[in-house]
């Protein structure tokens, strides 16, 4: 029987710690050397909007200097191969999923390939750093914003998240540490709605109980030999 089975993938900073990009929590991570509440909040915005901006820039631009690593092949794989369906809801803000192919895609935290207007809302791509005041080529405010979902904002695509979660088969978690909400109550979620749920992370996260199944080492190694197995199985 042909394992068509609709898969849901949540990834977060880990999946891209092998390409080179900075996780947050690590001891050296991005919130190491920002506070949380000076760069990824409405009232950090709001209070300096040149450190925000910058903040986010500088992550832009690491982007030019990073590649996919073989989880985010094997992921994209995964979609071209798979009989079922295949979603990322993904919290990364990078392009590197993009990168290596994979078109179902729902960026919950937003993008640095985009920038938010914070007057009409317009989202459009940006390339390229983003200065207070740039101006919203849709209705011409002075207005535009990186387009990420800070602290106490609402995460994007929500209901198609959820709905996504409800009529799944196999919700796997892959390089996120648990510790933001509401992404890490989707495997209650999805747990709670009889779905099978896999975590493949570094280390244990803070949710690896709720999880059916864990497995435990880098990305790059984990998510090529499931996406493997899964298909050998198909
Ligand atoms: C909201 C912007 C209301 C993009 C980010 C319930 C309880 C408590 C608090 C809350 C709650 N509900 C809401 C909150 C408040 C808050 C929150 O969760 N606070 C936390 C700190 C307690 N949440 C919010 O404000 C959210 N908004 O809830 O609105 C709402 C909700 C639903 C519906 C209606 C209304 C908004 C949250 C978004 C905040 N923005 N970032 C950016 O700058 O990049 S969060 C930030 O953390 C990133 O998005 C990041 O993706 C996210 C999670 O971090 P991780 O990706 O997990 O990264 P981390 O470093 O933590 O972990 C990396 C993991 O990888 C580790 O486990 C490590 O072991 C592993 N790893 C490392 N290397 C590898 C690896 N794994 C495999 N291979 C490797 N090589």
């Amino acid at each position: 029987m042909p394992d068509s089975r609709a898969i849901v993938i949540l990834t977060g900073a880990g999946i891209s710690a092998e390409s080179g990009l900075e996780t947050f929590r690590s001891a050296d991570g991005l919130w190491a050397q920002h506070r949380i509440e000076d760069v990824c909040t409405p009232e950090a915005l709001a209070r300096d909007p040149a450190l925000v901006h910058r903040f986010y820039d500088l992550r832009r631009a690491a982007l030019n200097n990073v590649a996919p690593n073989p989880a985010h092949e094997a992921l994209a794989r995964l979609e071209r191969e798979h009989r079922g369906s295949v979603l990322i809801v993904t919290q990364n803000v990078d392009d590197l999923h993009e990168r290596a192919g994979s078109r179902n895609i729902l960026h919950m935290h937003g993008a640095l390939n985009s920038a938010l207007c914070a007057a009409c809302g317009d989202r459009g791509p940006w390339q390229g750093s983003l200065p207070p005041g740039s101006v919203c080529s849709i209705c011409e405010a002075p207005s535009l914003r990186p387009d990420i979902v800070f602290f106490g904002e609402i995460p994007y695509e929500m209901e198609r998240i959820e709905e996504a979660l409800a009529g799944a088969d196999l919700f796997v978690s892959i390089g996120t540490s648990g510790a933001v909400y509401p992404a890490a109550g989707f495997v209650r979620m999805a747990g709670a709605l009889g779905v099978e749920t896999l975590e493949l992370n570094l280390e244990p996260s803070s949710g690896s109980g709720w999880f059916d199944e864990c497995r435990h080492g880098p990305a790059s190694r984990l998510v090529p030999v499931w996406v493997d197995e899964l298909l050998a199985a198909s």
